[in-house]
């Protein structure tokens, strides 16, 4: 490598880099004087050379035996397990989660991978007797052929984790690019697949723009399926140049998600779930509770340790392990949260507290969590994703009310409750129209083993995950045979 300088992997070594390449620097938000590496950007022709590495190596891997996949699959997660705490280091350095969520966050990627070490062992296919005599049919499962991988700077070893480990296991070959925002822990997870056995091509990475490569990558005909997680505009965007040239997508996009506290709730239940679904991972998930509905009789109890829990967390640098919140992953999204802070004052909300940039030597984009009362339905900091640390709170009179205000939002992601009540915790089970529905836990922070994805404007084609993951990552034949 040229002076340290970091580059992708394509077609089974990680890229020499030619001299004239723009560096993209990956800087330490607790701390933007610390550049945790310098990388050598991929452009348009870079994603051509490894789309055209992923097309060549795939049908060999798609007919490669599934113990290969499994072991390839079982080491990469070993691997991931094993360097637990230097790879959680790296990713809160590189995105600012604190280093306990980030450890959870490496867990959750070691462990997928071992998850579809498993399922590639699992029988994909059924038997059928027709209806015609003499005739028998089978139903089998085939890879889709080249996968393309977009994830977003807010999971940067998760996300890639269970997209990549399920198109690897059931035999696609895979061009992945990471956000810029987050590459160091992205090039940490390609330097564990160059070794993990796989054939040359089956697995490429480009660090590059989204407006050159990511670009590129969905619209390459040589790539048959795309799997994104990121924003709703991008996702859009995404899905009509998927849908114009017929390639398979899948978009996790943005949530609103609503947490219900009734009056019989638990209050430090309450208050726990509430405090980590809205605040933790600075607030930055797709699943965090971003809208409080809290019925009336316990609204001033509960609002009122609310804002003291609030006022109480410690924000600093993630890597500190007295800090609660880290910071805001950069400049831009610490001026889109300050401007819904902005946008919800001048709308009338009460900034029960919080809501101030911090300013710390090193110049971190650090943020006091802003918690707002007296929120009105048609209020912007209510309605829309801000992906901070910035919550609204809705007093309303009873569960119905409840209810109605939860499923008032053009997502549908998750939805939670806390109640002691088990006719609502089955009521709201069964009439949430989310994709996920928490009772009694936080919206965000889910298990590894089961679907992921919500409904509407969050999400867009079939779920993650699990053994869900089949259905995006293969496609279906039917053989007749008679005999
Ligand atoms: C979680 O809450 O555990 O981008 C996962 C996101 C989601 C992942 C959330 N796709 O925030």
């Amino acid at each position: 490598m040229n002076d340290g300088i970091k580059s992708s992997f394509v077609n089974g070594a990680f890229v020499e880099p030619r001299g004239d390449e723009q560096i993209l620097e990956n800087l330490n938000p607790s701390d933007p004087r610390d550049v945790v590496d310098r990388f050598a950007r991929a452009d348009a022709q870079l994603t051509d050379v490894a789309v055209e590495a992923a097309s060549t190596a795939a049908p060999a891997w798609a007919a490669s035996n599934p113990q290969l996949r499994a072991d390839v699959l079982d080491r990469i997660g070993s691997e991931i397990l094993q360097r637990r705490e230097e790879l959680a280091r790296l990713l809160a350095r590189e995105e600012g989660k604190v280093v306990r969520e980030a450890l959870g966050e490496v867990d959750r990627a070691g462990r997928s991978f071992k998850f579809y070490a498993q399922e590639a062992l699992r029988a994909s296919g059924e038997k059928y007797d027709s209806v015609r005599p003499g005739v028998s049919i089978e139903t089998s499962r085939q890879p889709v052929g080249v996968v393309g991988i977009i994830s977003p700077w807010n999971f940067p070893i998760a996300i890639p984790a269970w997209k990549i480990a399920p198109a690897l296991c059931f035999g696609n070959c895979v061009v992945f690019k990471p956000a810029e925002l987050v590459p160091s822990s992205a090039w940490a997870l390609a330097e564990i697949i160059s070794r993990s056995g796989l054939p040359a091509g089956v697995f490429n990475m480009l660090i590059g723009p989204g407006r050159s490569v990511g670009d590129a990558l969905m619209r390459h005909p040589k790539v048959q399926a795309i799997s994104f997680t990121g924003s709703e505009q991008t996702g859009r965007q995404i899905a009509a140049i998927a849908v114009e040239r017929m390639a398979r997508v899948q978009l996790e996009m943005g949530g609103k998600n609503p947490l219900i506290v009734l009056d019989d709730a638990d209050l430090e239940v309450a208050l726990d779930v509430a405090i980590q679904g809205s605040f933790f991972s600075t607030g930055q998930r797709c699943t965090a509770s971003s809208r409080l509905i809290v019925t009336e009789g316990i609204y001033p109890e509960f609002v009122a340790r609310l804002v003291e829990r609030t006022r109480a967390l410690r924000v600093g640098d993630a890597l500190d392990p007295a800090t609660d919140i880290g910071p805001v992953v950069d400049e831009k999204q610490l001026e889109v949260d300050l401007d819904y802070i902005r946008a919800g004052l001048a709308e009338g909300a009460i900034l029960a507290c919080g809501g101030e940039r911090l300013v710390r030597e090193g110049g971190g984009h650090y943020l006091e969590p802003a918690l707002f009362l007296d929120v009105k339905p048609e209020m912007r900091i209510y309605r829309e994703e801000i992906f901070g640390p910035v919550l609204s709170v809705l007093k309303v009179r009873n569960y119905e009310e409840a209810l109605a205000a939860a499923e008032d939002t053009p997502f549908g992601l998750s939805a939670g409750i806390v109640t002691t009540s088990l006719k609502y915790a089955e009521h709201f089970k069964r009439n949430s129209s989310a994709g996920m529905v928490m009772v009694n836990l936080p919206t965000a922070g889910v298990d590894y083993h089961v679907p992921f994805g919500g409904n509407r404007g969050s999400s867009y084609g079939p779920r993650e995950q699990g053994t869900h993951a089949r259905e995006f990552f293969t496609k279906v034949k039917t053989s007749y045979q008679s005999s």
